[in-house]
């Protein structure tokens, strides 16, 4: 089977309330999506979306690098089942090319897509045999203290199993406090995570883990600016500890140990779909929760990981960011305003592209 065509049609999604992501208000995201057509007329899509602040590659840079390698797919006549092999050799191919993480996610969901549709099977079937049904969504508490509380409730009432609230953005009693608010607002039925993104000291991270000490936390990612302190506060104070950043480089798979709580896996962020699996098995193999979350990705991307969470341990995704979204490259929004996902459906839906969108 030959590739006939690819192409690449630029977005831009409307954030609001805006996002606070590497420090800065985001209100506006742009990317591209890859649109893989075969010659026998199945289709495949990827998005690649570098998220500024957070990602090293631009949207330029990394439009170019999926351009270039997207038309060299196109020379060559290749077996589809190649598409869904992590280790396959146009798996290999790709690895040898290094490209940035949000590129290697675009070309490794619309490839992984057009085999799974080549075979009959859905994206989730087509990375593992028997993948979940009902995915659990982990809540996302933003904005002020009421509308986090309000959230809470809400979530607790909808039989949520997990909610997430950030947390090292203000003064350090004022979260300690909103995060046992939290815990009551929640009752005991969800999971309460954290996320700090690195904001803190050892000694402010110590004093944040006395002050929630019996609020009945799962983890909190990425409690410490310098990642090497995470087991050593660990070991002083019994935090559940996540790692999120720390895995988007290369050399962070080093810190996933048994004393690794869960691991935060972002596809877009760690470099792609096999990437995610060899993190996801990683993980398992040390006793930690591999966690699929978003990176503020369109609908397209957001498909992408509904399938890959369904397929590795059907933990609680971290997919909330989808309700910020103002606008979407899909007709119709994904169903994932719920506390649980359904997966069979939600993957069978036709994707028709938004007015502009299509190629
Ligand atoms: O810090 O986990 C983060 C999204 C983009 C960039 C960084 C992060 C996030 C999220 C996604 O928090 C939502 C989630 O993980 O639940
Ligand atoms: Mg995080």
């Amino acid at each position: 089977m030959r590739l006939a065509n690819a192409d690449l049609i630029p977005y831009t999604l409307h954030l609001d309330p805006p996002a606070r992501i590497g420090g800065e208000e985001v209100s506006e995201r742009q990317g591209v999506l890859l649109k893989i057509e075969a010659e026998s007329g199945e289709i495949g899509w990827g998005d690649c979306a570098p998220l500024p602040g957070v990602s090293r590659e631009t949207l330029e840079e990394a439009t170019a690098t999926l351009r270039a390698l997207a038309d060299s797919l196109a020379e060559h006549s290749l077996d589809p089942r190649l598409f869904i092999d992590p280790t396959g050799p146009v798996a290999r191919a790709l690895d040898a090319a290094s490209p940035a993480p949000s590129v290697r996610y675009a070309l490794d969901l619309a490839l992984f897509s057009l085999g799974a549709d080549v075979h009959g099977r859905s994206l989730a079937q087509a990375l593992h045999p028997d993948p979940a049904v009902a995915l659990p969504m982990c809540g996302l508490l933003q904005g002020d203290r009421e509308h986090v509380l309000a959230d809470a409730r809400r979530m607790a009432a909808a039989s949520y199993r997990a909610v997430k609230v950030k947390v090292g953005r203000g003064d350090l009693d004022d979260e300690i406090q909103l995060v046992r608010d939290v815990r009551k607002a929640l009752g005991a039925g969800p999971e309460l995570r954290l996320d700090a993104n690195r904001a803190w000291t050892v000694e402010e991270a110590t004093a944040f883990a006395e002050g929630i000490r019996g609020s009945g936390l799962t983890y909190i990612e990425e409690p410490l600016q310098d990642p090497t302190g995470l087991p050593a506060l660990w070991m002083d104070t019994g935090l559940p500890i996540a790692l999120d950043e720390t895995l988007q480089v290369p050399e962070g798979q080093a810190f996933v140990r048994g004393w690794v709580a869960a691991a935060v896996i972002k596809p877009s962020l760690v470099g792609g779909i096999g990437r995610t699996l060899q993190l996801a098995a990683l993980a398992r193999s040390v006793g930690a929760r591999p966690v699929i979350s978003s990176a503020y990705e369109s609908g397209i991307g957001l498909r992408g990981l509904v399938a890959l969470a369904a397929a590795t341990d059907a933990e609680p995704a971290g997919l909330d960011t989808a309700r910020i979204m103002q606008n979407d490259v899909l007709s119709e929004r994904l169903p994932l305003e719920g506390a649980f996902v359904d997966v069979p459906a939600l993957l069978a839906r036709p994707l028709t592209m938004a007015e502009g969108i299509s190629a």
